[in-house]
């Protein structure tokens, strides 16, 4: 594969997606790669403003401003930011993109796909991932790391039936015939999210090599080194 490379962590709350978007941020730089390590909603000044409204309990938001919000925020994103590190060949490692709208909004809040689907099109231009981790663990697990971490955000104090609902959704992605029938996703694959955060991070660092054995064989083994330089957004 020539040019940059789009990457996604995905998952439930609480399964750990964050602490292995750091690290794994951390092995592909040590590797040599020009990293840029964004999460959504966020990873702009417009779009962190629309993450504060986003995540405050105590914003009374529609199913549908909800939704709109996390396009906004994604619209500003690709174009602010992931598209230009794309273009000069840096690999974009996200924690979360489009797949949680269709978890979230659309099988937690059940609005309807086709909606969620063309609002995103405008959003992301067409941008697809090349490759999404989802990250898997059982629910009671990522329920009880959910909740050792503390306050809980706005989407968080959802009941146990929504987060029920939006793990089902994120199952449902690895099917192969639901990912043909979903080219905006781009491919997912599942990484067990379960043991310590090392031995995660290892299922993940297996999982680029396997897909991309030339640009990515050398993570394996990669450790952390402090003074890379990776780009936070
Ligand atoms: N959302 C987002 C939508 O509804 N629609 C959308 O389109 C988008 C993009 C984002 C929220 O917005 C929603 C989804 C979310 O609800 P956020 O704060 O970014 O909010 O929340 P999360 O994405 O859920 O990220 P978090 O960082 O809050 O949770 P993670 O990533 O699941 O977990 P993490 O890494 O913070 O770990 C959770 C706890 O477990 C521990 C950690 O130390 C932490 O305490 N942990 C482990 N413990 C044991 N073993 C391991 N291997 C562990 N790994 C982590």
């Amino acid at each position: 594969m020539a040019g940059g490379c789009f990457l996604v962590l995905e998952g439930g709350e609480g399964v750990g997606k964050t602490t292995q978007w750091r690290r794994l941020a951390d092995h592909l730089a040590a590797a040599g790669h020009e990293v840029v390590a964004l999460r959504e909603p966020g990873g702009t000044p417009a779009g962190d403003a629309l993450r504060a409204v986003l995540l405050s309990p105590a914003s009374a938001l529609t199913a549908e401003t909800e939704t709109l919000l996390f396009a906004a925020s994604r619209a500003q994103l690709v174009r602010e930011v992931i598209t230009p590190a794309l273009q000069r060949g840096a690999v974009v490692l996200v924690d979360r993109f489009l797949l949680s709208t269709y978890a979230y909004q659309g099988r937690g809040r059940a609005l309807p796909l086709a909606a969620l689907r063309d609002v995103n099109a405008f959003a992301t231009g067409g941008l697809a991932p090349d490759l999404t981790l989802l990250l898997s663990l059982p629910h009671e697990a990522s329920m009880a790391r959910m909740r050792a971490r503390g306050a809980a955000d706005r989407m968080e104090r959802e009941d146990d039936a929504f987060h029920q609902r939006v793990r089902a959704a994120f199952e449902a992605a690895l099917d192969p015939a639901w990912q043909q029938s979903h080219p905006e996703i781009g491919p997912v694959v599942s990484v067990d999210a379960e043991g310590e955060a090392e031995a995660v991070t290892g299922r993940c660092v297996a999982a680029l090599a396997r897909r991309w054995p030339h640009r990515f064989s050398n993570l394996v083994g990669a450790e952390a080194r402090a003074g890379r330089e990776v780009t936070h957004g």
